[in-house]
C-alpha cells in the first residue's frame, strides 16, 4: 500500500484520499463503523484507541506513508468533553506510534496533523518555532501530539513530519465550525426553513482560513519533501475577522438577514487573532494556495444551499 489516511471518514479525508488519488496507485483508509468515505480506496474500520487493531492492520498493508487524521477536532466540543479529547487524540497517536513501532523492519511517514490553536494568544503572523500557549482543551491535546511526535523521531528515529493546520474549510464540513455554520443558516433562511435571522458569536476574532482542496495539497507535499522530527504551519498566512467571512457570505445571499448575537456560541476563552507565518512550508514545498476565500465560501454555500433542494 502507498498511503493509508487514518481518520478518512471526517471533514478532510474525503479531501485528502481525492489528492492521493491523483498521485498513488494504492490508497488505503480508516473509518469508524458508522462512517462511510469518497474515493478509490481500500476501506478498513479501526478504533485508534484500540493499538493492536492498528499494529494488525500495519502488519498487513505495511503503507509507505501514513496520513494520520483521526481526531476529535472540535474546539467548542472539547471544552464540553475534555476527558474524550484526551484520549482520542492523545492516547491515539500514542497508540499509533507504538504500534509503527511494534512492526518489524517498518520504517514508514508519518504525517501528525495538529493545529494552529496550538500556538494560542499570539500578536502577528506566527512561525513554528514560537513557544506553545494552547488556550483550549483541544490546543493542548494536539500540542501534546506533536511532543509525541518529535520525540519519537528524535529518539527512535522514526520518520514523523507535523503540521499545524490553521482553519481549514470547504464544502461539507460540519456546521459546528463557524463558516459552514453560517453558510447553513444562509441557507436555511432561504429555504424558507427560519426566520432571516442568524446566530452568530464572537464576530471579532480573526482566524487564518484555506482551502481544504489546498490544505490537503499541503500535506502531501509535506508528507514528500517534509524533514522528519520537524513541524510545519498550513495556512494561508492571512488573518481574517468572523466579521469578514459573514460579509462575504451576505453578499451571496438572495434575501436580507438581520443578525443576533447568541451567548451559546461564545467560548469560555477565545484567542484574538491567530495568522500563519507559512514561511517553513513554502520554502520546502513551493506550495500556494489555489482558492480564493470568496470562491470557497461561495462552493460552501451552495453545498448547503443543495442540502435544501435550492441549487
Ligand atoms: O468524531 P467522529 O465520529 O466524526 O469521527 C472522527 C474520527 N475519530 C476517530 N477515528 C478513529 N478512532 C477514534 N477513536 C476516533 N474518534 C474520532 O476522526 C472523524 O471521522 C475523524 C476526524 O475527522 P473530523 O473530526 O471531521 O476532522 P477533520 O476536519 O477531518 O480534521 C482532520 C484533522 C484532525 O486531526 C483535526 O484536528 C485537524 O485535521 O485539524
Amino acid at each position: 500500500m502507498d498511503a493509508l489516511v487514518i481518520g478518512a471518514g471526517g471533514f478532510v479525508g474525503g479531501y485528502l484520499i481525492q489528492e492521493l488519488n491523483r498521485k498513488h496507485a494504492h490508497v488505503g483508509a480508516t473509518i469508524l463503523p458508522k462512517e462511510h468515505v469518497s474515493g478509490n480506496c481500500d476501506v478498513f474500520y479501526l478504533d485508534i484507541m484500540n493499538q493492536t487493531d492498528i499494529e494488525k492492520l500495519l502488519t498487513a498493508q505495511r503503507p509507505k506513508y501514513i496520513y494520520h487524521l483521526a481526531a476529535q477536532s472540535s474546539v467548542f466540543t472539547s471544552w464540553k468533553n475534555p476527558e474524550l479529547t484526551i484520549d482520542v487524540n492523545i492516547k491515539g497517536v500514542l497508540h499509533l506510534l507504538e504500534a509503527v513501532r511494534h512492526v518489524e523492519h517498518y520504517y514508514p511517514r508519518i504525517l501528525l496533523v495538529g493545529s494552529g490553536e496550538e500556538y494560542g494568544k499570539t500578536e502577528g503572523a506566527i512561525a513554528e518555532t514560537i513557544p506553545l500557549h494552547p488556550a483550549n482543551p483541544y490546543a493542548v491535546t494536539k500540542a501534546c501530539q506533536n511532543m509525541l511526535g518529535t520525540l519519537y523521531a528524535e529518539s527512535y528515529g522514526m520518520g514523523v513530519i507535523m503540521v499545524r493546520a490553521f482553519n481549514h474549510i470547504g464544502a461539507g464540513q460540519a456546521p459546528i465550525f463557524v463558516a459552514s455554520d453560517f453558510a447553513m443558516q444562509i441557507a436555511e433562511i432561504e429555504a424558507g426553513f427560519r426566520p432571516p435571522v442568524m446566530q452568530v458569536g464572537n464576530l471579532n476574532a480573526k482566524r487564518d482560513f484555506s482551502d481544504v482542496r489546498d490544505v490537503v495539497r499541503a500535506y502531501s507535499l509535506l508528507m514528500e519533501k517534509g524533514i522528519s522530527g520537524e513541524t510545519y504551519n498550513v495556512g494561508s498566512g492571512q488573518a481574517v475577522s468572523i466579521q469578514e467571512i459573514l460579509n462575504i457570505l451576505l453578499e451571496f445571499s438572495t434575501v436580507s438577514i438581520a443578525i443576533e448575537q447568541n451567548p451559546e456560541k461564545m467560548r469560555p476563552s477565545d484567542v484574538p487573532v491567530i495568522q500563519a507565518d507559512i514561511s517553513r512550508l513554502r520554502e520546502i514545498t513551493g506550495w500556494q494556495p489555489e482558492f480564493s476565500l470568496e470562491e470557497t465560501l461561495h462552493t460552501m454555500l451552495n453545498a448547503h444551499r443543495k442540502n435544501f433542494g435550492l441549487c
